[in-house]
């Protein structure tokens, strides 16, 4: 997959693309990613990317001329590319909305600013927006990077053979169950003594349970979204009632 970010802060990209799974997927090939700086497309001798809103108000806005003229360069003729900008105004982003761009080719992100962009940027460049929550950025950098960084754990070969994206919370829709390492008993405290068991279906279960009931207590409306067998509904009622 190629990835390109618009942005005016490009410096604010380095760190988390040069760490991690994210730099192995860089240094295998199965991911690049260019950052674009939105200034480098301006003309003027000041470089001006933004303006003061017409009708007047409070804040700055961005331009439309540079954000076009940054996507123009880089969009390829022909293709459906998503052309997304990161704005609290966007739908809400989910482990299922990266999993649908997960399967594109190509993404373009474009960063926006939290007091605007130019309108004519979501009526006639962009086809998506996407927000990360209901809480205020002061711009779209650490939205995309969240973005990014979800979409790109997702793509064949990234994590490795040894673990699945797939077993992950809210893939199935339930959040975690609990995770213990050794040593079995510390400060007084032990691991649950069915881990210790070795019975794997025992296992399998108890972490279902666990699962579901941890999900019950902290995000109880994910389970009205969630694949659940007749069974599982069953424990979920019994666990209700106690
Ligand atoms: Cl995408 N941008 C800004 N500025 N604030 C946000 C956001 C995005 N998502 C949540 N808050």
């Amino acid at each position: 997959m190629h990835i390109d970010i618009l942005t005016l802060f490009p410096q604010m990209f380095d760190s988390p693309f040069s760490t991690g799974i994210f730099k192995r997927a860089i240094e295998r090939k199965l991911v690049s990613v260019n950052i674009h700086n939105i200034r480098d497309y301006t003309h003027d001798k000041h470089h001006t990317v933004d303006d003061y809103p017409y009708g007047g108000g409070a804040g700055m806005v961005l331009k439309p001329e540079p954000i076009f003229e940054a996507v123009e360069s880089i969009k390829p003729e022909s293709g459906e590319v998503p052309i997304i900008l990161l704005t609290p105004q966007g739908r809400l982003f989910s482990q299922q909305i990266a999993l649908e761009l997960s399967k594109h080719g190509r993404l373009i992100l474009i960063c926006g600013r939290y007091e605007g962009v130019d309108e004519r940027v979501r009526s006639y460049l962009v086809n998506d927006e996407i927000s990360i929550g209901d809480y205020v950025l002061s711009g779209g950098e650490l939205a995309a990077m969240v973005v990014v960084e979800t979409v790109v754990r997702l793509l064949p070969g990234v994590l490795g053979s040894e673990v699945s994206p797939l077993d992950d919370s809210h893939v199935a829709g339930l959040l975690e169950y609990p995770q213990y390492t050794r040593p079995a008993v510390y400060r007084g405290w032990s691991v649950p003594e069915v881990l210790l068991s070795g019975n794997h279906a025992q296992i399998s279960n108890w972490r279902h349970e666990q699962a579901i009931i941890r999900t019950l207590e902290r995000r109880p409306e994910l389970l009205d979204k969630a694949n659940l067998s007749e069974e599982e509904r069953q424990l979920v009622n019994k666990l209700k009632q106690s």
